[in-house]
C-alpha cells in the first residue's frame, strides 16, 4: 500500500469506527433501561454486566481474507454482523431468553439472525445466545442502519467462553483430543449446575411468594 492509500485507509477506517460506537452505545442504553426496569419490578438484576467492543481493522481484515472476500471498508460494512459487539453477561438461563425477548420486540430494532448454542451447543460445548440485530443511528444528515451482534450468555457461559478462548490462544499446535474431551465435559458441568442454580433461585422465589 502507497502512503496516500494508508491514510485514506485510516480516514474511512475511524469513521466506520465512529459508526458502529454509536450503534453500540444505542444498544447498550435500550439494555441498561430494561436491566434497571426489571430491578424496579422485581428487585433483582437480569444483568451481571456487559462489555462491548468494535473489531480492530486488523482482525476485520483478518476474517474478510479468511472468508476470501474483497479486503475493503466497503466490504467489511456489506459482509461482516460482528464489527461491533456487546456482550451481555446474565445472572439466569432464562434472564437470556427474556432480555432477547424485550431488545428484539422494540419497534427501532431489526433482528437479523439468532443464533441459539444454548439449545444447540457448538462441538466444543460452547454455549451462548448470539443475535445480530440493526439499529437506526441518526446523524446531521441522515440515518444509517447498522448491525450489532449481541451474545447473551450466562455468568457461568461466561467463565468456560472465556478460558477456553484464552487456552485457544495459548496453544500454538491444535488442542489434543483428550484436552477437547476435557472441556467438552466441563462445559457440560457448567450447563448443568447452571440448571440448578436457576431451579434453586426459583424454589426460594416460590418461598418467598407463600410467605407473602
Ligand atoms: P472475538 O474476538 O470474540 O470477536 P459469522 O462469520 O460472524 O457470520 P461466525 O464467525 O461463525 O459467523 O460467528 P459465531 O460462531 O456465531 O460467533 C462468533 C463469535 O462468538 C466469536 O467471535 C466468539 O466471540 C464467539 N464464539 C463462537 N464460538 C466460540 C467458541 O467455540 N469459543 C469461544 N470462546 N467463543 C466462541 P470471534 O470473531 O471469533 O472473536
Amino acid at each position: 500500500l502507497f502512503c496516500d492509500d494508508v491514510e485514506v485507509l485510516k480516514a474511512s477506517f475511524l469513521e466506520m469506527q465512529h459508526l458502529y460506537q454509536s450503534a453500540t452505545r444505542e444498544i447498550s442504553t435500550k439494555l441498561e433501561i430494561l436491566d434497571d426496569e426489571f430491578q424496579f419490578i422485581h428487585k433483582r438484576n437480569p444483568i451481571h454486566h456487559m462489555q462491548s467492543r468494535i473489531k480492530s481493522i486488523k482482525s476485520i481484515f483478518e476474517k474478510l481474507n479468511r472468508k476470501e472476500l474483497e479486503i475493503s471498508m466497503e466490504s467489511a460494512k456489506a459482509n461482516l454482523h460482528d464489527i461491533a459487539g456487546i456482550r451481555v453477561v446474565c445472572y439466569y438461563i432464562e434472564d437470556i431468553y427474556m432480555i432477547a425477548k424485550m431488545l428484539t420486540q422494540q419497534d427501532d430494532i431489526e433482528l437479523i439472525r439468532e443464533t441459539d448454542y444454548i439449545k444447540n451447543p457448538k462441538p466444543n460445548g460452547y454455549r451462548s445466545l448470539h443475535l445480530v440485530v440493526k439499529v437506526p443511528v441518526f446523524f446531521s444528515d441522515g440515518k444509517e442502519w447498522v448491525p450489532v451482534e449481541i451474545q447473551i450468555r450466562t455468568m457461568a457461559m461466561d467463565f468456560w467462553a472465556s478460558l477456553e478462548h484464552q487456552l485457544k490462544y495459548k496453544t500454538i499446535d491444535a488442542i489434543p483430543p483428550s484436552v477437547v474431551r476435557e472441556l467438552q465435559e466441563c462445559a457440560d458441568t457448567i450447563a448443568d449446575t447452571d440448571l440448578r442454580m436457576q431451579r434453586i433461585y426459583k424454589t426460594i422465589e416460590q418461598f418467598n411468594d407463600n410467605a407473602d
